[in-house]
């Protein structure tokens, strides 16, 4: 339909703007990083939600094209943060399980000078699903470049905690509807402790997402929880605001 011609030319255009939600280390209280999120202003409907756009690449064969463009433009991008700052790409399965996705991506940080150790892929639990030795033979290809991976919306999905221990996973990002729920909700309250043990017991980090109280904070700082991303702190902002924050060398909170 007519959005599916839109979007065709917003790809060739390359009509979108990154922006970067920051990611804060608990211990240090510090910007650790950042998550590239893709906007698309269209010119007449406004700003179209990715969560909108993205299944409708996948769709119709743009995914490839747009996901290569995010990670080359994050790449650059990140390249000028200080060196202690990472870049999160947002990964679709089908740009994943191309062949030539762990060439491009070191193509990718190659190209931008930056180090393979500061790109952290995010993926989802339902990319663990299916073709099980390809997709470990690619994650494995991808650490082996010293490239971070990490596990997306988690808790939404299947869960299955068994993939922690299959898979080279360094992050566990605990999805936000659990943290929502957090201060109100006792269930959710064990989940979150559940995972941060888990992910504990086998050096991996754990972030909550969509941190919005500064309870929320205080109560996932006590249980361990690694690093946060949330309204709280920032939301993903224009590389000019961005870069304003980090020469501020303030965290928002
Ligand atoms: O930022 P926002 O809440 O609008 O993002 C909505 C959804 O779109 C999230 O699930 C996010 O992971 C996804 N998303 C944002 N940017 C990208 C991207 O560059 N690639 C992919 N595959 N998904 C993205
Ligand atoms: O699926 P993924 O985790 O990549 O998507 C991130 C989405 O969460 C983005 O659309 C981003 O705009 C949104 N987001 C970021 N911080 C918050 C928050 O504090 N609260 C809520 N509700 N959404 C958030
Ligand atoms: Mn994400
Ligand atoms: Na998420």
């Amino acid at each position: 339909h007519e959005l599916a011609v839109e979007l065709r030319r917003a790809v060739a255009d390359r009509a979108f703007d990154i922006h970067f939600q920051p990611l804060v280390d608990l211990a240090t209280g510090q910007i650790s990083g950042c998550e590239a999120l893709l906007r698309w202003h269209h010119p007449t409907r406004g700003a179209i939600s990715p969560a909108e756009f993205i299944p409708l690449a996948e769709e119709i064969g743009l995914i490839e094209e747009l996901g290569e463009w995010v990670l080359a433009e994050s790449c650059r991008e990140a390249a000028t943060w200080p060196s202690h700052m990472t870049v999160a790409v947002n990964v679709s399965p089908i740009q994943f399980k191309r062949q030539t996705f762990a060439l491009n991506v070191a193509l990718a940080v190659a190209r931008a000078g930056l180090g393979a150790h500061r790109l952290e892929l995010e993926i989802t639990e339902a990319l663990l699903l299916r073709d099980n030795d390809t997709t470990l033979a690619t994650l494995t290809e991808l650490r082996n470049i010293g490239i971070k991976i990490a596990l997306d919306d988690f808790g939404t999905g299947y869960s299955s905690l068994s993939y922690l221990h299959r898979f080279p996973i360094d992050k566990i990002k605990i999805d936000k509807s659990f943290v929502a729920r957090l201060t109100d909700e006792q269930s959710s309250l064990t989940i979150i402790q559940a995972i941060v043990q888990i992910a504990a017991s086998g050096d991996r980090i754990t972030l909550a997402e969509g941190v919005e109280t500064s309870e929320q904070r205080d109560l996932l700082k006590k249980i361990g929880c690694t690093q946060m991303q949330g309204y709280l702190f920032s939301p993903a902002l224009r590389t000019e605001d961005l870069n304003r924050l980090i020469s501020s060398g303030q965290v928002p909170d």
